[in-house]
């Protein structure tokens, strides 16, 4: 257990503002508040009702600033312990004098993430949504942010419960076979209790793998714009970003470097990588241009495969289309304004499998249309975000991700959860192993219990400081 000392650090970013908090907690919270705040009209502090007044300096007297103060008594504050906040005005200097009296009044600065580590340790919340408290700071798009409010909420603790809930009911079964094996009642047979285990093998596993999809939410989706010299992309970058980001010119092989920027689209962010076209090169520096293009295209979640519709197909756009293959991606046909040389059919014919756009990245009007395309290949990649994943269900955009029911859609994001679960299955694997060669219950138990702990270990259940401390070093000071 922690010493419930006090601890006071600024709860908001370094630097200028129109307001700071610095916030206190600990049992001696108001105490210090008392020392060094003293409010206009000096009545008493009602919890939870903000009050104007002074900073003072105890020592001499005098005014650091005017501001604002709240004081939120245990158990029902965000650390489960007095928690005071003084909401002064938004500058670095004051911030640190406040501080500062604070300390000199008893209080310690706090480690990064203590206030949540606290929240955690008193019960406020459990380990997985003080993670999510985490990847809501961090968060960079609304996916992001969806997927780490419904962890705060408690969805993913809450699934982990119930899975962990079956788990320990297979224990009661296998307790009920170690107790009474000698006497005549009905035990659940091995081929019931391997069942069993084979259901939460796939349940846990649902869970496990959701973790390709969390990230995608959490870190954004990478794609890679690719094709061969002069087909757009480039002039697609650009209108995606509403940027002159990259150099458009009519010389093909102008693009030599990888460019990246990154898009907010619709709940998603897309980071774009504009890369140098795809072809037989003599020269040394495109040569090298074109092997960051395929290293980019081959760490890609999404590829944007572009085509240049005005003129035949070469040997280039085969390769880009090979490169596709089996991969999630949107085909963009540019160039329709020009007389057509090709059509989606011979694309088809080529073999590319991935859904067709026929498009225009001089047009404007266009954007919308393109965007609209990419939301529906994400919804796609973030239903099924698996390498391999069938292409007429990509053809049929979000449709994929609205028949998915609750349970899936909660998605793991962190690496700990999913190590976890890792661990969870192969204890319930050994587990399942262990009934069907008719082990001793006692020898099953083993493993169920395993699975158990392993589940448990995502909420909380974990045994060392050392486990709290790699958690909460993540967090910013303040959190
Ligand atoms: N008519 C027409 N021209 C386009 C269209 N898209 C791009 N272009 C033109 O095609 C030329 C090449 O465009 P870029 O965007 O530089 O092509 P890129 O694929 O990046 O080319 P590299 O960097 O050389 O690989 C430029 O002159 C663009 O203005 C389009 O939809 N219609
Ligand atoms: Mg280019």
């Amino acid at each position: 257990m922690y010493l419930p000392d006090t601890i006071v650090a600024p709860a908001t970013a370094p630097g200028l503002g129109a307001v700071a908090i610095v916030r206190l907690s600990g049992p001696r919270a108001f105490e210090i508040l008392d020392a060094i705040f003293r409010p206009m009209h000096s009545a008493e502090f009602t919890p939870r009702m903000m009050r104007l007044g002074d900073v003072v300096d105890p020592a001499t007297g005098a005014r650091i600033d005017r501001a604002l103060a709240v004081v939120m008594p245990h158990p029902a504050s965000l650390t489960g312990e007095d928690v005071a906040e003084i909401q002064c005005h938004g500058g670095p200097y004051v911030v640190r004098r406040i501080i500062a009296l604070a300390l000199d009044a008893g209080a310690r600065v706090a480690e990064p993430g203590e206030f949540t580590r606290r929240a955690f340790l008193n019960g406020r919340m459990d380990l997985a949504e003080a993670e999510a408290v985490a990847d809501i700071v961090a968060a960079r798009s609304d996916s992001a942010l969806a997927n780490a409010l419904s962890q705060l909420s408690g969805a993913l603790s809450q699934r982990v419960d119930e899975l962990r809930a079956q788990v320990i009911a297979i224990r009661a079964h296998l307790e009920v076979e170690i107790d009474f094996s000698d006497e005549d009642i009905r035990l659940p047979s091995r081929r019931e209790v391997a069942a069993e285990i084979e259901r939460l093998i796939a349940d846990v596993t649902v869970l496990h793998d959701s973790f390709a999809r969390g990230l995608l939410m959490r870190d954004g989706v990478r794609a890679t714009i690719l094709g061969k010299p002069n087909a757009g992309k480039s002039s697609l970058l650009n209108l995606l970003l509403g940027a002159d980001r990259a150099i458009v010119t009519a010389i093909a092989g102008t693009t030599r470097d990888v460019i990246e920027d990154s898009v907010q689209l619709g709940p998603y962010a897309l980071v774009l990588n504009d890369t140098a076209g795809v072809r037989e090169s003599t020269d040394d520096v495109e040569r090298i241009g074109i092997e960051r293009t395929l290293r980019s295209a081959r760490d890609a979640d999404l590829l944007i495969a572009m085509f240049d519709s005005s003129r035949p197909l070469e040997p280039s756009d085969l390769d880009v289309i090979r490169i596709t293959n089996d991969r999630p991606g949107l085909a963009i046909l540019n160039k329709r304004d020009l007389p057509a040389a090709i059509a989606s059919a011979d694309l088809r014919d080529q073999g590319l499998r991935i859904p067709i756009l026929p498009f225009s990245a001089i047009n404007l009007d266009e954007a919308a249309t393109l965007r609209a395309e990419l939301i529906k290949a994400i919804d796609a990649l973030i239903a099924d975000p698996s390498p391999v994943i069938s292409r007429e269900r990509l053809g049929e955009g979000s449709a994929a991700a609205a028949t998915i029911p609750t349970n899936d859609q909660i998605a793991i994001s962190r690496e700990r959860h999913r190590d976890a679960l890792a661990m969870a299955l192969e204890a319930l694997k050994n587990a399942r192993n262990a009934v069907l060669s008719l082990m001793p219950p006692e020898i099953v138990a083993v493993d169920i219990m395993a699975a158990a702990s392993a589940l448990g270990s995502i909420t909380g259940e974990v045994s060392g400081e050392d486990v709290l401390d790699a958690i909460f070093r993540d967090f910013c000071i303040g959190k």
